[in-house]
């Protein structure tokens, strides 16, 4: 039977608790139990909408319908067992059949059994409440650490850990759709005199107005990186050679015209490395690392604010 109320808002109040229930004869006690908590109720009928109506609320109090083949199976919905964690679920159900409840108390909802009390229902879509705000602070907070966890704090990059991480799934994904992908490492030229000369805490600015250039340069699909101190990586997925010796061009000139806070004389300069799957010498990330290493380290040997590509085929001097 379907409800009279079936999608009514009480009022706008800081929970609204869906109940499901197909029986007028417990609906108007559970209102009377649930209303002076300032709840704002929605009051629906056993129903295939019901899993879409629970993602809108707080909390679902949930009485079983005559079928309970079917009140099973919208437990499952409501409850699943693996996949996205939905609102709780507090059950208001009789002692029998057992299978049921016990069923719903395995899967974590609250249980409260005929006969109830309104003190106990209330005292149970608090706990369950509360239990979810917990849940909800603990995800936020992992998600923060997350978040810390692979993020440089000085520039805002992704910091090393992320980028190797990332260089690896990269790889992989190329490997697996033979697809190609890019790297720049690049070092900053002389950095050590722009700390000696204007102190380590105007240097950490340079850093961050180096990042910020490097994070324009390039697009949203790439990875920019703090490789290390003064050093930085980007990755290019979906790139080829080519590709990446412009990206690395468009970085290396951008940062050569940065006008830095520090000084408007103060030129910055980087040296490149650029290497790229598919390669015959390029079969693992870390060769695609060394190879991009290699070619920075030569670009230094040549004499600095330039691009070198594995293997070792400069393209530099590229001037003004
Ligand atoms: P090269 O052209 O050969 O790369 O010379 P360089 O001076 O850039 O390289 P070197 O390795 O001699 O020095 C790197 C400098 O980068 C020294 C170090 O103090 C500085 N550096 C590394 N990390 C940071 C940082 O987080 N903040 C600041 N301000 N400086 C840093
Ligand atoms: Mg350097």
């Amino acid at each position: 039977m379907k409800s009279p109320f079936c999608g009514d808002t009480v009022n706008s109040r800081p929970f609204t608790l869906l109940v499901v229930d197909d029986s007028q004869s417990t609906l108007p006690r559970l209102a009377r139990a649930l209303g002076p908590e300032d709840f704002a109720l929605r009051i629906t009928a056993h129903g295939p909408e019901v899993p879409r109506l629970a993602r809108e609320v707080s909390l679902v109090v949930l009485c079983p319908g005559e079928d309970t083949q079917a009140s099973v199976g919208l437990l499952e919905r409501l409850i699943p067992e693996e996949g996205p964690v939905g609102p709780p679920v507090v059950l208001v159900a009789p002692p029998e059949p057992r299978a049921f409840w016990l069923e719903a108390l395995r899967r974590g909802a609250e249980v409260v059994l005929d006969p109830w009390t309104p003190d106990e229902l209330v005292a149970r879509v608090h706990r369950a409440l509360a239990a979810q705000a917990r849940m909800a602070s603990l995800a936020a907070q992992v998600s923060e650490l997350q978040r810390l966890s692979s993020t440089d704090g000085l520039t805002g990059l992704h910091n090393h850990r992320h980028f190797q991480e990332r260089l690896r799934e990269e790889f992989r994904r190329a490997q697996r759709y033979d697809d190609s992908l890019s790297l720049i490492l690049l070092d900053l030229d002389y950095f050590k005199e722009i700390n000696d000369k204007y102190g380590h805490s105007a240097g950490d600015g340079v850093l961050r107005e180096v990042a910020a250039a490097l994070t324009r340069g390039v697009r949203e699909t790439d990875l920019v990186a703090r490789y290390g101190g003064e050093e930085f990586a980007v990755l290019l997925p979906r790139t080829h050679l080519t590709g990446a010796l412009t990206v690395a061009e468009r970085v290396r000139r951008e940062l050569r015209a940065l006008r830095l806070e520090v000084s408007d004389s103060l030129q910055v300069t980087a040296s490149l490395g650029v290497s790229s799957f598919p390669h015959r010498t390029v079969l693992t990330p870390e060769q695609l690392l060394l190879t991009a290493d290699e070619a920075l380290y030569q670009a230094k040997r040549d004499g600095r604010d330039r691009i070198c590509l594995h293997p070792q085929l400069p393209v530099g001097p590229l001037g003004t």
